[in-house]
């Protein structure tokens, strides 16, 4: 009998991190615990943001569909098969994040169950994984370049700048100016106008900027296309690709070039498996992209960028460059050639600190199924939860 705690954190950042869609100073946070029948445990995050910025889910609309839909589904299933779990809540439309936060709790329950790593679990092949760091808007151009410098002197050697318009072609120029020889890309998460392409084509050009990822509308296949054919360097797509059927979409169109894969934004990892397969297949590099997540979050990210397709550096920074400290011990840190080790203990491999979970919970329930029978969980005080209809 699988039972399930849901914990809610709020997070204070190391230091706000603001994009084109708006500014993280605290970063709330949705623990699930899941326990077997035979008191293993696995755990997931969830990663949707406060609000609904950067796709339309929220923490609220996520720990919604997980008390009132997922989790009933999950007791109804009571196994540890995420495969099985994804294919059930295939139905419900949308909540990719909270669906994801229930599938990879199960793949740590199931690979602890086996006694092996996630990432042996997933076919991860590699015991380290390559990284860079996202680097939020800052408040001014100088302020940007020590930022980047930082950065550097820590050990990352790929860096990606967050632009909107208005903050892209004079900060990426000091940037460029200060470290000639730098791996930069860029991200907008959606900022741009389609019109915009041809100068974004020329300040990319101009600056050997590596890749630009999602400049336009999630929708917006041709304006993607034409930007993609209009110069050197690699056009990545992360909002655009929610599913198989998206990603197919996009390479029929000739719309990227790259592929940001985040587990949360696909609906987990058995899905974001299949977009690695479909992307290597046409020749696209893949690479997994990140949320801000704790320590928990990141080692499920981390086993999933283990497998061979993953072959440009991660969006997965070392624990101390989002929280201090970090949820997990011991934290991630930065290893040689700008690296993360992939943990090889079961399950995602990495302790959480339960004290500072209760440090920063704002709430939690319990939920247990109802008995084994069909009518779906009961929450600890008694009240019962709509099941799915
Ligand atoms: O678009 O990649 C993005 C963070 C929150 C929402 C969207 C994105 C990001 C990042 C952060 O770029 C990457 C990281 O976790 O280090
Ligand atoms: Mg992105």
């Amino acid at each position: 009998m699988i039972s399930a705690r849901l914990d809610e954190l709020e997070l204070p950042l190391v230091e706000p991190f603001e994009t084109s869609f708006g500014v993280e100073r605290r970063r709330r946070v949705l623990l699930l615990h899941l326990r077997g029948a035979r008191g293993d445990e696995g755990i997931g995050e969830c990663v949707a943001g406060r609000d609904p910025l950067y796709s339309s889910e929220s923490v609220d609309t996520a720990r919604w569909m997980l008390l009132h839909y997922l989790l009933p589904r999950l007791f109804e299933l009571d196994e540890a098969a995420p495969v099985a779990f994804a294919h059930s809540v295939g139905e419900l439309k949308g909540h990719p994040m909270a669906k994801a936060t229930v599938e990879m709790a199960l793949w740590d329950l199931l690979a602890r169950q086996q006694g092996r790593s996630l990432s042996r679990a997933l076919g991860g092949r590699r015991r380290r994984v390559d990284v860079g760091v996202s680097v939020g808007i800052q408040p001014n151009i100088p302020a940007l370049v020590r930022r980047v410098g930082r950065y550097l002197e820590t050990g990352y050697r790929r860096v990606k700048l967050k632009v909107r318009p208005g903050w892209d072609e004079g900060p990426i120029a000091a940037v460029r100016r200060a470290y000639p020889d730098l791996t930069l890309w860029v991200d907008a998460n959606q900022a741009y106008p389609p019109e915009a392409g041809p100068a974004i084509a020329r300040w990319a050009e101009r600056f050997h900027v590596a890749q630009v990822e999602q400049p336009f509308s999630a929708g917006r296949w041709s304006a993607h296309a034409r930007l993609a054919r209009s110069g050197a360097f690699r056009v990545c797509l992360d909002e655009s690709v929610v599913d198989v059927g998206s990603l197919a979409e996009g390479i029929a169109q000739h719309a990227l070039t790259s592929l940001n894969v985040k587990p949360g934004r696909v609906g987990g990892l058995g899905v974001s498996r299949e977009l690695e397969a479909r992307a290597a297949r046409s020749g696209i590099p893949a690479w997994v992209g990140g949320m801000l997540e704790t320590g928990i979050g990141r080692s499920h990210c981390v086993a999933l960028a283990s497998r061979p397709g993953f072959t440009l550096p991660a969006d997965l920074s070392a624990s101390d460059r989002y929280f201090d400290p970090d949820l997990i011990d011991p934290p991630f840190v930065l290893g040689p050639g700008s690296t993360l080790t992939v943990p090889d203990g079961p399950g995602i491999g990495v302790r959480l600190v339960e004290e500072r979970v209760r440090r920063y919970a704002v709430r939690s329930r319990t939920l247990t199924p109802r008995g084994g029978g069909p009518r779906g969980p009961r929450e600890r005080d008694g009240r019962i939860l709509r099941n799915a209809p």
